[in-house]
């Protein structure tokens, strides 16, 4: 197979919520045919697949990740057919679409569980029991603050159910094999309506025992996931899993497998230590968040992001680090820290708005190892509404443009505020106006990611460090097939100038891939000299003489 074949080792990824993207009814609430009258936006930014957030019917009481019919799109949204149109509207773009697939838990209105209540129903495996409520059952919980045990009583079963989230997410039982061919035809299901794959949701807590003993004949959970691939791949060859998985990096290998399980996972160890980087303004932590995650096998890939919808969350810290970058982005903690792990707020309130800070930051998640996922917004810099709960302070609609609700809905009651104070109102911060100044974060995003897809080799080549001899810079190489490129990004607040030692490319000349209308310095006697102003950066092509 050709490395071309494998599309998502280059890909770029663009995340974002139907329900706040854009609404073409008028009902307040963002819908699939709002979306496709943007899918230019994202076509003309570069990205080469979307990944949508759960746009299934649900309660909504945790953004859509509580599903009660994993078959059908939210009425809210649109319907099926919509769905397909967009898939096809997408695909003419050169956009391939995956979707979340949510199969840890369910909504407790779901049927499934609904009908499971009944401890003497086929379904009531389907779920995970208990007659007592274990001991430790207030251990896990992935909300504290918002949850008390995973442990619930329901009253009908008269039996306890597990719930790793919230107690109306009740966890399904995939040790149960009627479960696992559900989940199954759920995936085939998607993959006839045209998707390219699947982003596995909370993948950690899917393939545990669920606390209870292991049920006998059940293989090892991570082969569960080998399955998965299989099933997958035989359906339509072309599609990836893509797997959230906050984990330590020793345990990334169970995931990738040699390359025979997922293809994708979150690169949650690159992203924390990044974050701690650019908090102490210091490249170390960088190089050490790079290095500690294995090389994925020959077939596998990271996925490399600054922000998701959730909270950032630092788990893989200490308590000493999560304080410091506490007190870089998120001084008010009261306010702005979210289930003791991170900050509920995006990149450009964190950094007080500097744009040239933003810009590096982007830089980098551009040209480090793996490949790129943008959330929505961050194109444009969106801020963030505190005075929302918990996540949501992050979920405010796409700014679109000055117009009533930023442009996202003409109803007066979106199904959240839209941000309109403050430095990062709609007012200010907006499609339009970045589409008509061209140095506005949009155009520069769109020039950046241009040039990181003609030199793809940032993403999978191999990478090293160089060494700058200045704390505060960080820079790399990646080369593939002979072609190699490096880049060298300032995380400090004051200029810095730094010699690098490239003598393996002593011979080559180099050319500046963001500002190709900028001389490159030339590497003279194997070295680079680089000056780069507060939070500067600069990727170059380091070229053979022809
Ligand atoms: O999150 C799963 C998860 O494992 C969480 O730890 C997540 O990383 C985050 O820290 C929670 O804020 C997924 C979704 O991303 C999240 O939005 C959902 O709430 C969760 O699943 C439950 O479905």
């Amino acid at each position: 197979m050709s490395v071309r074949d494998r599309w998502y080792q280059d890909a770029i990824v663009y995340c974002l919520d139907v329900e706040t993207y854009h609404d073409a009814n008028g009902d307040g609430v963002g819908d699939f045919v709002g979306l496709m009258a943007k899918l230019d936006h994202i076509a003309g930014l570069g990205a080469t697949c979307i990944w949508l957030l759960p746009f299934y019917p649900t309660p909504n009481r945790d953004n859509g990740y509580d599903v009660c019919d994993h078959y059908a799109v939210d009425p809210r949204l649109g319907t099926l057919g919509d769905f397909v149109e967009f898939v096809r509207a997408a695909e003419a773009r050169g956009l391939r679409v995956i979707v979340d697939l949510v199969v840890n838990h369910t909504s407790d209105q779901h049927p499934w569980f609904q009908e499971a209540r009944d401890p003497d129903s086929d379904r009531h495996d389907w779920y995970v029991w208990s007659d007592e409520r274990p001991e430790d059952h207030d251990e896990g919980m992935i909300f504290p603050g918002e949850q008390e045990t995973v442990w619930t009583y329901d009253r009908k079963a008269k039996r306890y159910y597990l719930h790793r989230f919230y107690a109306h997410q009740p966890d399904l039982n995939i040790a149960n094999p009627a479960v696992r061919a559900e989940i199954e035809r759920v995936m085939g299901f998607w993959l006839r309506l045209g998707v390219s794959g699947f982003r596995i949701d909370a993948a950690p807590f899917l393939i545990e025992h669920k606390g209870l003993d292991e049920v006998p004949g059940t293989a090892d959970p991570y082969e569960y996931l080998r399955d998965f691939r299989t099933f997958l791949s035989w359906r339509r060859g072309d599609a990836v899993l893509l797997a959230e998985a906050n984990v330590d990096p020793e345990k990334a290998p169970h995931y990738f497998g040699d390359g025979d399980k997922l293809h994708m996972l979150f690169n949650f160890v690159l992203n924390q230590h990044l974050f701690l980087a650019l908090a102490r303004q210091a490249k170390a932590p960088l190089e050490r968040g790079l290095l500690l995650p294995p090389k994925p096998p020959e077939a596998g890939q990271w996925a490399t992001f600054l922000r998701n919808h959730d909270e950032l969350a630092l788990a893989r810290l200490t308590e000493a680090q999560r304080d410091e970058i506490a007190e870089a982005f998120a001084p008010d903690r009261e306010a702005m820290w979210v289930y003791n792990r991170g900050p509920r707020r995006r990149v450009p309130p964190m950094f007080d708005g500097d744009a040239a800070r933003v810009r590096m930051a982007y830089s980098l998640m551009l040209s480090l190892p793996g490949a790129p996922v943008i959330r929505y917004g961050e194109e444009i810099g969106m801020g963030d509404d505190l005075s929302l709960p918990e996540r949501t302070a992050v979920r405010t609609p796409m700014q679109w443009s000055d117009k009533k609700n930023a442009g996202f809905t003409a109803s007066d009651e979106p199904i959240r505020p839209v941000i309109d104070s403050g430095p990062f109102r709609y007012q200010n911060v907006n499609v339009d106006r970045q589409r008509r100044e061209p140095d506005s974060l949009l155009m520069w995003m769109e020039r950046a990611i241009r040039a990181r897809k003609e030199a793809d080799v940032f993403g999978r080549g191999d990478w090293h460090v160089v060494d700058t001899d200045h704390e505060a810079v960080f820079a790399h190489v990646c080369e593939r097939d002979g072609v190699a490129v490096a880049a060298v990004h300032n995380l400090g607040d004051e200029e810095a100038g730094v010699t690098l030692d490239l003598s393996p490319y002593a011979d080559r000349t180099t050319l500046d891939l963001l500002d190709p209308g900028d001389d490159a310095p030339p590497i003279e006697d194997g070295t680079l000299a680089v000056t780069l102003p507060r939070y500067g950066f600069r990727w170059f092509r380091l070229e053979r003489e022809r």
